[in-house]
């Protein structure tokens, strides 16, 4: 993973004179039994085994490294498929590590390295091995381009006159745009890499022994459903209205987005979209998009979503697993894998490939028919998509096809949302430098500070040694909540402790409703605890947080063990980033809405394979080999409307003992801290 595009070293054998000879002499001379390989970080050199026979690479053959990965393209991803399942298939460590020195230098980098690094996430003899994180690999897909540039320069000094290149917090555009307003969101270096990695944990494309992963459809809804929910949040936390979808794909697409970086293969800059294009058929050779056929594809899956039934190749109806009362939802992880799709679709060739192709189209806007030769765009890779706006306009509209499905099932009743005899008499969050609600409120504090990250490995042909960026993100000072249970049952109970924050007022500043709030909420945690009988108090800090990560930015390159996990840390490598668990409020207090609900645990427990197994992150990212930790549909309890009075959430008519609004405040500060 080391400087992608620096050659790697091969030869004969200990005494051979081509040691250290870089791959594209050897390919030119035709030297093809690789025996050894240097590592590029220390120099130390390990045998590998030979292949034989060589692996045939003539599928990968149209994608050279002048061409941009796609994440989305079929002809990328079918590629990509390919080169996973090769890897997969190597039969043991060594002749995946064969395999893979083998291929680094003779295929599409990008591709190379998405590849591989599904490959590593799945093979079980790679468990406990760390991947790197993407942007030590590929800097110029997370900052500006003249940051990359000044990084070289500060590469050439010595390592005590280096400074940190600060990455400017505004660089891709002013308030001139009010989109700029949360660019800080969309542009968080670690939100791209939660994007990036969670994709590849869940490969649309591979085979099916990967990609076939518990609930992966549903995940896919959810998992995004939560980042709109999120993105409007902020959007409102800054006065801004919420994301408009991107539902006519004849209108022009209002927002605009010039990201500054370059694609990780050929270094050319990511293209832009000026304000108001408008969508056309896509005729390339790597992509291909046709308005009219996602638009016939759209009609179909409504079809489904509204007769309950989808069509199977074989001219059969089957079930959109419309669940019976009280039964864990399947509907809506059919659905995941046909809207997406993924090749669990139900019928690929009906239902088409509408989300990808949504990415697809609005990637190629600025040359559909290829004809100035350029690239996609941002919302081609899963590595720089999050970063356009448009991103949440196209998969708001995705939001909405799930939850037309949702608003077509039974909604919640009292006896879906209840847990009679356990009482939540209270909910407190008090900050780390709080003992007591200011004011009688409850209040969270958020703030920018600024980290650094090494991005030396990345920087290829540059001298080697350290070079540091610098950046500015959102923070919040930690928490803990504090939750005042009574079990009235005579013995203990298990109980999920649900956490979610709404806003509570609209863009015009009006309160929410329930069914306008219920969309909004996001979740903050989730997890198990006994009660037992009488008052128990559960005191959980934010940092345990089931949807959040903290994002380690050290470089594993300086110490290559770095990329041994420790036993805490062997299943989580994807999730929400802990420093964006809280939205950032406003100056002046973002008033919101904290829900607590206690759900019975029995009835939720899920049994696991493993004996331990860490459920870190395990809300938006599941856990690794097993089966997702939550038997209720996700986003439980807001996924589906509920059937009770609709001021409930405002604490009119709170019949449910097992649920308590906590009003809260976010209240953003300007001031800066550095780590
Ligand atoms: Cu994650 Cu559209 O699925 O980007």
């Amino acid at each position: 993973f080391y400087r992608p595009h620096e050659p790697i070293y091969m030869g004969k054998g200990e005494n051979n004179v081509h040691f250290g000879i870089p791959k594209s002499y050897m390919v030119r001379q035709n030297l093809s039994l690789h025996t050894i390989l240097k590592s590029q970080t220390t120099g130390e050199k390990f045998p590998v085994v030979a292949l034989d026979p060589l692996p045939d690479l003539s599928f990968i053959q149209e994608m050279t490294d002048d061409d941009t990965f796609s994440d989305f393209s079929p002809k990328s991803s079918t590629i990509a498929g390919k080169l996973i399942t090769m890897f997969m298939n190597a039969k043991d460590a060594d002749e995946f590590v064969s395999l893979a020195a083998y291929c680094r230098d003779r295929i599409n980098k990008h591709m190379f390295f998405y590849a591989l690094s599904v490959a590593i996430l799945h093979r079980p003899d790679c468990r406990g091995l760390k991947l790197p994180s993407n942007a030590e690999i590929f800097p110029s897909l997370y900052m500006d381009l003249s940051v990359i540039n000044r990084a070289r320069k500060e590469a050439a000094l010595a390592d005590d006159s280096k400074e940190p290149v600060e990455i400017p917090q505004n660089y891709s555009s002013t308030n001139l745009e009010a989109e700029n307003k949360v660019a800080y969101f969309r542009e968080d270096i670690s939100l791209n890499l939660h994007h990036y990695h969670w994709h590849l944990v869940y490969p649309f494309t591979g085979p099916m022994e990967i990609v076939k992963k518990d609930r992966r459809g549903e995940l896919f809804y959810y998992m995004h459903q939560q980042m709109i929910a999120r993105y409007n949040f902020e959007r409102l936390s800054n006065g801004l209205n919420r994301v408009v979808p991107v539902d006519d794909f004849n209108d022009p697409i209002p927002d605009g987005y010039f990201p500054k970086l370059a694609s990780g293969t050929n270094n050319r800059p990511y293209p832009s979209r000026s304000p108001n294009m408008i969508l056309s058929n896509v005729k390339r050779k790597d992509a291909y998009v046709n308005i009219g056929k996602l638009k016939i594809w759209r009609n179909r899956i409504f079809e489904a979503i509204h007769t309950g039934y989808a069509l199977q190749p074989d001219g059969n109806r089957i079930k959109l697993g419309v669940p019976e009362k009280g039964d864990t939802e399947n509907g809506i992880d059919m659905l995941g894998n046909m809207i997406e799709s993924c090749v669990l679709s139900v019928n690929s060739k009906y239902y088409g490939s509408f989300h990808n192709s949504g990415h697809d189209i609005i990637a190629h806007i600025h040359d559909p028919d290829h004809r100035y030769l350029e690239t996609g765009g941002v919302m081609g890779n899963n590595a720089t998509a999050v970063r356009d706006p448009v991103f949440y306009a196209w998969h708001a509209h995705i939001d909405d096809m799930f939850y037309e499905f949702k608003r077509n099932i039974p909604g919640y009743d009292t006896d879906d949302l209840g847990f009679p005899s356990i009482v939540i008499k209270e909910v407190e969050v008090l900050t780390d430098n709080q003992t007591l609600k200011p004011n009688g409120n409850c209040e969270l504090s958020t703030f920018w500070q600024k980290s650094k990250m090494d991005v030396s490995g990345g920087l290829d042909f540059a001298q080697s040694g350290s070079v540091m960026v610098q950046y500015t993100h959102l923070q919040h000072i930690s928490f803990k909540y504090i939750i005042k249970i009574n079990n009235n049952f005579e013995g203990n109970r298990k109980g999920t402790i649900r956490i979610f924050l709404a806003p509570k007022y609209g863009e015009d500043g009006t309160q929410f409703t329930l069914i306008e709030q219920a969309r909004l909420f996001i979740e903050l945690d989730k997890f198990t605890k006994t009660l037992e009988p009488g008052e128990n108090i559960i005191d959980r800090k934010s940092s345990e947080s089931s949807v959040t990560l903290n994002y380690d930015m050290t470089s594993v390159w300086k110490n290559p063990s770095n990329l041994i996990a420790n036993e805490e840390e062997e299943d989580c490598k994807c999730g929400w980033p802990q420093h964006m668990l809280i939205p950032k409020g406003s100056a002046e207090g973002l008033h919101c809405s904290l829900f607590v609900m206690v759900s019975d645990g029995d009835k939720d427990h899920v049994e696991y394979k493993a004996k331990h197994c860490k459920k870190d992150a395990s809300s938006y990212c599941g856990v690794i080999n097993e089966m997702y930790p939550d038997r209720r549909a996700m986003g439980y309890p807001f996924d589906r409307p509920w059937i009770v009075k609709d001021d409930f959430i405002l604490g009119a008519d709170n019949k449910m003992s097992n649920v308590f609004v906590a009003p809260v405040v976010i209240r953003f500060s300007e001031e800066t801290n550095c780590v």
